[in-house]
């Protein structure tokens, strides 16, 4: 008997904590010393820590869209970063592992940032009306999202299909364009912002922050950047506490440590590292809260949890906060070269630990999983078919998660940057082929402010000896570089790779 139908006669419940722009390196139980995260080290103690654990982009929609399908993003396009009125990018009807825990049996909620759009294709969400499709179209029964990331515009939460305490007499308006009249944007009051922009973020000012985007209205609606992170933990629990009886699958998606980074006052200064490290001590407190949730309702044996992140770390992404400049020592992508924007491993290897209270035995894996195996996983460890044309990337490694003995993760992952650019990693075994469709591409950004440099098309490097991709050895191995491109090249026209 497999693993996973070993455990399908009991369904665990499925938590998947997915951090923002969360670095390798950038809590302590991977290395990190700057700064202490009590919460994700307990949960890694108790758990398997995965030390090539992934997400599939080094960008948030992308990853998004793999880890709800099960399919890689460059198979489809406009799965790129969505703009503030982006539509739904994954299709209505799709299969995605919210509709595999339905088929299990299981209420499903996403709760915290979404970023793959609202609504149809050629409209966008209808902010005044009824928002759809939504993640209700794709499976989930409840849904209460930060509509895109907090750096674009609107700052209000959408609750199921509506925008919360919205009042009709003052309608929200969304745009890409500055509106007439008299309104104040991060270029024409800068002077009076909280936390001044350094590219980009020039639009509309809620809060003392300009955005990317313009809006007008929804004034009782707005809520402040500094409260995010207790509402994600107020409405999670609700939620929890409503659905315990029977199998779920919640969706917990921080909004830590993505720019504008504004944590709650109670953790502004919790750390030497600015508000970027502030806000790792949210999210690590948010993951504190959820475990004690689970330990209060005695769940704790029943659930699998997993946190990942959504691509790697990033220091400037738009605003002056300070990150470059505190950095002192920390090093967020940990060993790895590049970050968020970036195919090198620092862009999608991230922490990745799997806890199941007296499931899992407790240690750390060095076998390859990735945010995309989550959904194929899911499905054999309820036992639930998987149709052929579904989640065409996403590989059953719920032995490796649930750290059974001899059991593998995937043999080889394809990453990929922004959606569409052509910039693609592959990992095989310990080796890593970079592709660059591109004469250019943002690499080094953990280290600089953003900056793009040309790159050569090809390069290989052995991780095994080299980690830190600092060595192409392309032309020492020319025969494994042509197996590992022709490979590459293979997967992608095949349309798919799951067998
Ligand atoms: C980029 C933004 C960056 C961030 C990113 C999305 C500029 C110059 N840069 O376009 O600040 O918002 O999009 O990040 O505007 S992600 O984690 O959601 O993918
Ligand atoms: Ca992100």
């Amino acid at each position: 008997m497999s693993a996973a139908l070993a455990v399908a006669a009991d369904k665990p419940n499925l938590l998947v904590i997915m951090a923002d722009d969360l670095g390798y390196g950038d809590v302590s139980a991977y290395g990190a010393t700057a700064l202490h995260t009590p919460h994700i080290d307990r949960l890694a103690a108790d758990g398997l820590r995965f030390t090539s654990g992934y997400c599939t982009a080094s960008t948030c929609t992308p990853t998004r869209y793999s880890f709800l399908t099960g399919s890689y993003a460059f198979r489809r396009k406009g799965t790129g970063i969505a703009p503030p009125n982006g539509h739904l990018v994954v299709p209505p009807g799709a299969l995605t592992i919210a509709g595999i825990a339905k088929a299990a049996g299981y209420r499903s909620a996403v709760i915290g940032k979404w970023h793959l759009g609202l609504g149809l294709e050629g409209k966008g969400p209808d902010w005044n009306g009824v928002i759809a499709p939504g993640p209700r179209e794709l499976g989930f029964d409840y849904n209460f999202l930060l509509p895109t990331t907090n750096d674009r515009v609107p700052q209000v939460y959408v609750e199921n299909d509506r925008v919360l305490n919205l009042d009709s007499r003052d309608p929200l308006w969304v745009g890409n364009n500055r509106p007439g009249g008299e309104h104040p944007t991060g270029i024409s009051h800068r002077d009076t912002l909280k936390m001044d922009w350094s590219h980009g973020h020039n639009g509309t000012i809620h809060n003392g922050i300009s955005r990317i985007g313009f809006y007008t209205g929804g004034k009782t609606a707005r809520f402040r950047d500094e409260d995010l992170a207790d509402k994600w933990i107020e409405k999670s629990n609700a939620w929890l506490e409503a659905n315990r009886t029977r199998p779920f699958f919640l969706f917990f998606a921080s909004h830590d440590l993505h720019v504008p980074r504004m944590p709650h006052e109670r953790f502004q200064g919790a750390t030497t590292l600015g508000y970027r490290g502030d806000s790792i001590i949210q999210l690590d407190w948010c993951v504190g809260e959820l475990m004690k949730t689970l330990d209060r309702l005695g769940l704790a044996e029943k659930t699998l949890v997993v946190l990942c992140s959504d691509n790697g770390p990033v220091m400037d992404d738009g605003y002056k906060d300070g990150a470059l400049e505190k950095r002192g020592n920390h090093r967020p992508g940990g060993p790895f070269r590049g970050g968020k924007y970036s195919v090198y491993e620092g862009g999608t290897r991230t922490p990745f630990i799997t806890r199941w209270k007296g499931r899992i035995k407790p240690g750390v894996s060095t076998q390859v999983v990735a945010t995309i195996d989550l959904a194929a996983s899911l499905a054999a460890i309820t036992g639930t078919p998987l149709p052929a044309g579904a989640c065409l990337d996403s590989f059953d490694v719920s032995g490796a998660l649930l750290g059974v003995p001899g059991a593998r993760g995937r043999a080889h992952l394809v990453q990929q940057d922004n959606g569409g650019t052509g910039n693609f990693g592959f990992r095989v075994g310990d080796w890593k082929l970079v592709r660059a469709d591109t004469e250019e591409a943002n690499n080094e950004i953990v280290e600089r402010p953003l900056q793009r440099t040309s790159v050569p098309r090809f390069q290989l490097f052995d991780l095994a000896k080299d980690p830190a991709e600092t060595s192409n050895v392309l032309a020492q191995n020319p025969v494994i570089g042509d197996r590992l491109k022709a490979e590459l090249a293979a997967l992608i026209a095949a349309g798919r790779t799951r067998p």
